[in-house]
This record gives structure tokens, C-alpha cells and sequence, in this order.
């Protein structure tokens, strides 16, 4: 997969070189290249905002300065592939698992970073009717970030993390939160036995492989009704290990 990502800040994607994303890069799997939004300015102050239409606090990325910068990045093979427009913004989409999953299927993305108040909403409009390119307008939660470069790393992370080749134990996908039962997940230990007067759970040391299970299924039904009240309605059934019936 090939991911373009666009800001006034591209050496903030530096990290990407780092840990298994780094070596995702020199295997072949993935390809990140950041790109300076500001070179596709023409103003000797390489000028990427101005005031918002019909007023207001702070400041608006131009559609002209982002329009140079996507009709090259996204270049004219778009149609003949697929290609996601990623647009990191407060008011957008929750980035979930689901979501990282889909994005993983994608030939590339290309991810437009909005500093300041965002980017002119002509721009979503503009490339969502190109043909092969899809835009997804994503947030992290329900918080503000100052831009949308920490949303980019984010993505490249949870997609990255989901192509072929990547994770050496394709069965931790499934276990993780949010993986197949749609719950937290439960929690885990490690050596040493005894840690500051605090033991590993009894079961857990048992050898009765199916106590464990069970076990690991009531704490993350428990965790996720703790934490995660809003999950539980989704929680799919069939894969708390409940025996189908038949009539
Ligand atoms: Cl994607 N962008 C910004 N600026 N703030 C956010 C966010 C994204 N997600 C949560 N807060």
C-alpha cells in the first residue's frame, strides 16, 4: 500500500520511520511519503490559510493552494485504481477497527492534514465526485487536536498494522479490542508469579485451557460494561462462545 500524506509539517512524520512501521516500509509493505503543502503555494510567503467566509475566530486552508497539492498527489491514475482521500477533522467520522479494516483494502491513501479551523469545505466536495477516489472525513474522539497530523499517524498505524505480512501472529488481530466479539480486551500477565504482593490469577495457571477461556470472556463482558457501556448494545453474540441453538 502506498500512503501520501499532506501538511504544513511533514518532518512530524518522521516517527513513521521507527518500529514496525519502519520495517513494514523496507519490506516492501507499506510506503509512506509526506509532502510540504506549502510547496504548491506561489506567494513569496507561501500563504496556505486566510480569514473565514462570513467571519469568526481563527483562520481557513485555501481550496486553491490544496487543489494543486491533490491534483498532483492523487494524480490522473486515480480512476483507473482506488484511491482514499483521508481528511482528518473533529467533525468527521469516528476512525474505528471497521473502518481501519476497509481502509486496509484500499490502494492508496492519500491523508490531507487541516491545520487551524480546517480546509474549505470545497475540497471534500470537489474530490468525492472524482471518479476513483473516495473521501473519508475521519476524527479520533471527541476532543480537539490543533491539526490533523497525530489523526495521521494514527491511521497509518491502525491500517499499516493490518496488511498482509505485517503482525507475526494473525490470531492476535482477532483476540485484541475490538476484534471479532466486539468487546475490550480482557487483561493479561506475565512473570514473575508474585509482583509487589500481587498474584496472576489462579485459573489462569490451571492448564484447564477452557477455564481460561471462560474466564477471559466474563472479565472482558465485565471490563467493556465498566468502561464501554455504549459497546455492549453491539456485542455480537454468536462469538461469546454461546452454543447455537437450533428450533
Ligand atoms: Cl481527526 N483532527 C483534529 N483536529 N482534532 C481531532 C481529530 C482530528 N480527532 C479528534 N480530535
Amino acid at each position: 500500500m502506498r500512503i501520501d500524506i499532506i501538511s504544513v509539517f511533514p518532518r512530524f512524520f518522521d516517527v513513521l520511520e521507527l518500529s514496525l512501521l519502519g520495517k513494514a516500509q523496507e519490506r516492501g509493505i507499506l510506503d509512506v511519503v509526506a509532502h510540504d503543502l506549502r510547496d504548491w503555494t506561489d506567494d513569496p510567503h507561501r500563504t496556505v490559510d486566510d480569514t473565514p467566509a462570513g467571519g469568526g475566530a481563527g483562520m481557513v486552508m485555501r481550496p486553491d493552494v490544496w487543489g494543486k497539492a491533490l491534483d498532483e498527489v492523487i494524480g490522473a491514475d486515480a480512476a483507473s485504481g482506488d484511491v482514499v482521500l483521508a481528511i482528518p477533522t473533529p467533525a468527521g467520522k469516528p476512525l474505528t477497527q471497521r473502518a481501519c479494516e476497509e481502509l486496509a483494502r484500499a490502494e492508496r491513501i492519500v491523508v490531507a492534514c487541516g491545520r487551524y479551523e480546517g480546509i474549505d469545505a470545497r475540497v471534500a466536495s470537489e474530490y468525492a465526485e472524482r471518479p476513483g477516489v473516495r473521501v473519508f472525513e475521519y476524527s479520533l474522539g471527541d476532543y480537539v487536536l490543533n491539526g490533523g497530523e497525530v489523526a495521521a499517524v494514527a491511521l497509518v498505524e491502525a491500517v499499516g498494522r493490518l496488511l498482509p505480512g505485517m503482525v507475526g501472529n494473525p490470531e492476535s488481530l482477532l483476540e485484541e479490542s475490538h476484534g471479532v466479539a466486539g468487546l475490550l480486551e480482557y487483561p493479561v500477565y506475565t512473570r514473575p508469579a508474585v509482583w509487589r504482593g500481587r498474584e496472576i490469577p489462579e485459573v489462569l495457571t490451571s492448564g484447564n485451557h477452557g477455564a481460561v477461556a471462560r474466564w477471559r470472556r466474563d472479565r472482558a463482558i465485565e471490563r467493556t460494561i465498566e468502561r464501554r457501556p455504549d459497546m455492549i448494545e453491539k456485542i455480537n453474540a454468536a462469538s461469546l462462545g454461546k452454543k447455537e441453538r437450533r428450533a
